[in-house]
């Protein structure tokens, strides 16, 4: 006897089966259901472990669907599949915050069958967005003269995740994230050459890159979203970073206190006078400071109260695996109540689900930011998915 039960509501016959085929594999009892009516009466009779639901059904209402399944304190696992950028997406997200509601991933289409493999077998990390899945380089060598052409050739992007206030669902602002889309080996994420342009001394140019562009992105949208981006600790050796920052700012008339600066907690790097004097004159010129993946670094407790930060962004590692591990609940719960006790802002990174995104609400972090809510999109997309989410809300 299969303890898995999957019930499905689509009124696609021909996805319904494509679902139907990967559950049956992975031993899933399943039913499917094209009416509204239907689904609830089966619902009620069978509480199925998994749902899943189109959203985008011309006679059925998925948000009503949805928070039917509330009232009734649904608490299988909420798979839902929806087109790339749908519209109904933000306010099946905000109704998930809103009301509890356990989806435990989102399904694009065009479909793929080891996504909802992954889903259904409940993997606790799952790139749910693998039609544009980031990679590291392979066989790809990168040195000064492939990341120079590189540059000249544009071929770096800035792509922007939102951040989610996870009390009220509101867009706090976006961090703007550098990929390399390189014609052979396809989107490059940082990790594979910014250890690269350390070396090089490119790095001040990419972050002025990156500042640039991130700043004009959020400037053409509104004047109260935040810029969240990344700084190398190799730039805080000299004043470069601080002129730079501020021409940036006075060039396009941005006020610091909206840029955030993430540094990674590199004890070294932080650990000396010069460093702490640059973060203190960033500070004083308004810029916000947030120390980035924390807990998997070496940032001391004395490090933390002696620098000037604003902000601490819990590692996704943790928040990845919070659901299945009381060590990294027990982890975020801990950092949640050392930032209280400092005074400063937290977000969590890697919020793939909604049940993440209500837990960390619940131990307290303010704002949360991953694949649940968005992967990083380019600029376009991230002005079609802002205007879809503030529409819903
Ligand atoms: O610099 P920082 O560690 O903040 O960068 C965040 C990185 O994490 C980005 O490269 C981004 O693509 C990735 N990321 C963002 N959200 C998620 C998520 O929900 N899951 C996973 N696995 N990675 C994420
Ligand atoms: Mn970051």
């Amino acid at each position: 006897m299969s303890t898995n039960t999957l019930l499905i509501l689509d009124d696609d016959d021909q996805l319904a089966s494509m679902i139907m085929e990967e559950a049956i594999q992975l031993d899933f009892e399943v039913k499917h259901c094209t009416d509204g009516r239907q689904f609830m009466d089966t619902f009620i009779a069978w509480k199925p472990s998994h749902v899943a639901i189109d959203l985008v059904m011309p006679s059925i209402d998925g948000i009503e669907i949805l928070k039917m399944l509330a009232r009734l304190d649904c608490r299988s696992s909420i798979i839902l599949t929806s087109g790339i950028g749908s519209a109904m997406l933000p306010l099946a997200q905000i109704t998930a915050l809103e009301h509890e509601l356990n989806i435990c991933g989102i399904l694009h289409q065009p479909f793929l069958p080891h996504l909802l493999q992954k889903l259904l077998a409940n993997h606790p990390s799952v790139d749910l967005h693998a039609p544009h899945s980031e990679h590291a380089a392979s066989t790809l060598t990168i040195d000064q003269a492939s990341l120079e052409q590189a540059i000249a050739q544009q071929q770096l992007k800035v792509f922007y995740q939102p951040q989610i206030e996870l009390f009220t669902g509101e867009v706090m602002g976006f961090e703007a994230l550098l990929r390399w889309q390189h014609p052979q080996y396809g989107i490059q994420l940082p990790e594979a050459f910014i250890h690269v342009a350390e070396q090089t001394g490119q790095i001040e140019a990419l972050t002025e890159c990156v500042i640039v562009a991130g700043i004009q992105f959020i400037q053409s949208i509104n004047n109260t979203l935040t810029l969240s981006v990344n700084i190398s600790a190799k730039s805080l050796h000299n004043d470069r970073l601080i002129v730079m920052l501020e021409q940036a700012c006075q060039r396009f008339a941005f006020d610091p206190s909206r840029m955030i600066l993430e540094l990674t907690e590199t004890a070294t790097m932080l650990d000396t006078r010069q460093a702490e004097q640059i973060l203190g004159h960033l500070r004083e010129l308004g810029f916000k400071l947030s120390i980035d993946d924390f807990g998997t670094g070496y940032s001391s407790m004395a490090q933390l109260a002696n620098l000037p930060f604003t902000e601490l962004k819990i590692d996704k590692s943790f928040v990845m695996t919070m659901e299945n591990s009381s060590k990294s609940r027990k982890v975020i719960a801990s950092t949640l109540k050392l930032a209280e006790s400092l005074g400063l802002e937290t977000i969590a990174e890697g919020v793939e689900n909604s049940l993440a995104a209500i837990g960390l609400r619940e131990l307290g972090c303010r704002y949360g930011q991953g694949y649940f809510f968005a992967r990083p999109m380019d600029e376009t997309a991230s002005r079609v998915w802002l205007m879809h989410w503030n529409n819903q809300r």
